[in-house]
């Protein structure tokens, strides 16, 4: 990107003869930053069941969800199984949650397994009501099981904003039918299944995105393979979704170079929907966990609270770094499963105990633990204007683009707190000079970045169009919180100048730059 002061102007005359230019400037290469700071919560409505507690990191007993939103995260990540014995990860629990979600402002992704229990690489077993289907009526099944669930989100108002069709699908699905090992490596055996799915999803919920996902997260040309494969059968997604966990799916350099070239190849955002790391080796249960050895770990990265924060904190970073704005966010697995003796990993066997308990977001007491916090630290800009599908899409998403053609590219509309989709709505076109106790005032309407990263304005003024420009107008009003539009007072600079001398019309115009690398404590 080019100089400072490319792009836009845009000039309004004010009251008392000033002319206020509004101008993008971009100073740097934009990219936007992580939108989705999301957690997987599956476990919750199962373990509240059983009596879960959840507290705050200052031991206050509140909604696990509303903890978890409060502390910054913006989005659910919810299992569905098609009749899982336990009688939980359906409908009966899915909508509830959906609409606890909704009313914290959180968005909802849904992952389907077709199955009834967990599907991952090594096991995709169909429903056991599916089992006995022809191919033909197993398209049938994934369609009508997606299309209920989603279209009864959107009924209850609370749409999916994300669907993954299968997870961790890297063998197929619905075995054997869809098992890529199974079918000579054959993605048209895949595809037909996965069109169903994504069909339903399209059909009862347009705005919701379709994620296709699978495991290994640091393994470029596995997912290359996997993702050229299905786009040979003309499979049209969304988004790439890829597991990343620390100790199975290769180093932190193998995940930022995966994330990198999947982005840049394939043309579209990276959602990692399942990370998560261990904050203790010591388990809270009889059951031994998954990850209890410290040859599991990643050397700079204990397990503690502060090692699991970090190793969240460079994850994010990564995929905050992925070029063109492309690294859509992080999604932790599984926030909210704490130890509840009949809550665990077994969902045919209620005495199964808790395997992963020792790398939830709340520790043995229920407090929250710190990488929680780390959710904070991110920004999550222009979500509230976009739908999940319009962030795909980065000539209606990108910070260049116009959607509503009214001049002005959205990185502007953006930092002036307005919709970009939407002409006119821009708040502070209207700035207008107060002129008081002699000095001169603009009043601006922004939208303020988070502290870390985000949208970041200079205010220049000028006498004459041509300038030069001086970064010389003063802020005096008052930060508003995080991510809230902030009415910004500056005194101008006609105020240096006695009042005879003063000239006639005065330019101010508004640099706006985003900010791409996160400077993290
Ligand atoms: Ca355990
Ligand atoms: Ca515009």
């Amino acid at each position: 990107m080019g100089a400072l002061l490319r792009g836009f102007i845009l000039s309004v005359r004010g009251r008392g003869g000033w002319l206020v230019v509004l101008g993008a400037g971009f100073s740097c290469c934009l990219s936007a930053a992580v939108w989705i700071k999301g957690g997987d919560v599956s476990s919750l409505a199962k373990g509240e069941s059983l009596g879960g507690v959840y507290r705050t990191a200052g031991g206050t007993r509140g909604d696990a969800l509303a903890i978890l939103a409060g502390n910054g995260m913006n989005l659910v990540r919810l299992r569905v199984w098609v009749a899982s014995p336990d009688g939980f990860h359906g409908s009966a629990d899915i909508l509830p949650m959906a609409r606890r979600a909704h009313a914290l402002g959180l968005r909802i992704l849904l992952t389907f397994h077709y199955s009834d229990t967990w599907a991952d690489p090594a096991q995709q077993t169909k429903p056991a009501a599916w089992a006995a289907l022809s191919a033909a009526d197993l398209r049938t099944a994934v369609y009508s099981h997606t299309y209920a669930l989603c279209a009864a989100l959107a009924a209850q108002g609370t749409p999916a904003d994300y669907v993954a069709v299968g997870n961790e699908i890297n063998d197929g699905m619905l075995w054997p039918e869809g098992r890529l090992s199974a079918q000579g490596y054959a993605f048209s055996a895949l595809a037909p299944y996965l069109q169903s799915g994504i069909s339903a999803v399209r059909a009862a919920s347009p705005t919701t995105a379709v994620v296709l996902h699978i495991a290994q997260g640091g393994n470029w040309d596995t997912v290359r393979w996997w993702f050229d494969g299905v786009k040979s059968e003309g499979v049209a997604w969304d988004y790439i979704g890829l597991s990343y966990y620390p100790y199975w799916h290769g180093t932190l350099a193998a995940l930022e170079s995966t994330v990198t070239q999947a982005a840049e190849y394939f043309q579209k955002p990276v959602l990692i929907c399942e990370t998560a790391y261990p904050f203790t080796l010591s388990a809270g249960d009889s059951q031994s966990n998954i990850i209890g050895l410290s040859t599991q770990l990643t050397a700079g990265y204990p397990a503690t609270a502060t090692g699991q924060a970090q190793m969240l904190r460079a994850i994010f970073d990564i995929l905050d770094r992925v070029p063109a704005g492309r690294g859509a966010g992080v999604i932790y697995w599984d926030a909210t499963w704490t130890v509840r003796t009949g809550n665990g990993w077994n969902n045919i066997d209620a005495t199964s105990g808790n395997n992963w308990e020792n790398q939830a977001l709340f520790d043995y007491t229920g407090r929250a633990l710190a990488a929680q916090a780390v959710f904070a630290e991110l920004p999550a800009l222009a979500a509230p204007y976009f739908s999940a599908r319009d962030m795909a899409q980065t000539a209606v998403c990108g910070d260049l683009a116009d959607p509503d053609g009214d001049g002005a590219p959205n990185l502007l509309e953006l930092a002036l707190a307005a919709d970009p989709r939407v002409a006119a709505s821009r708040p502070s076109v209207t700035a207008q000079p107060l002129a008081l106790n002699g000095d001169t005032y603009f009043s601006l309407i922004y939208r303020r970045p988070s502290a870390a990263a985000g949208i970041d304005y200079r205010v220049f003024t000028a006498t004459t169009p041509a300038g030069p420009w001086l970064e010389n107008a003063i802020p005096v009003g008052t930060p508003l919180p995080i991510g809230t539009a902030q009415l910004w007072t500056y005194r101008g600079p006609m105020q240096l100048a006695p009042a005879a001398a003063a000239p006639a019309a005065q330019f101010m115009r508004i640099g706006v730059t985003r900010v791409p690398a996160l400077t993290l404590p």
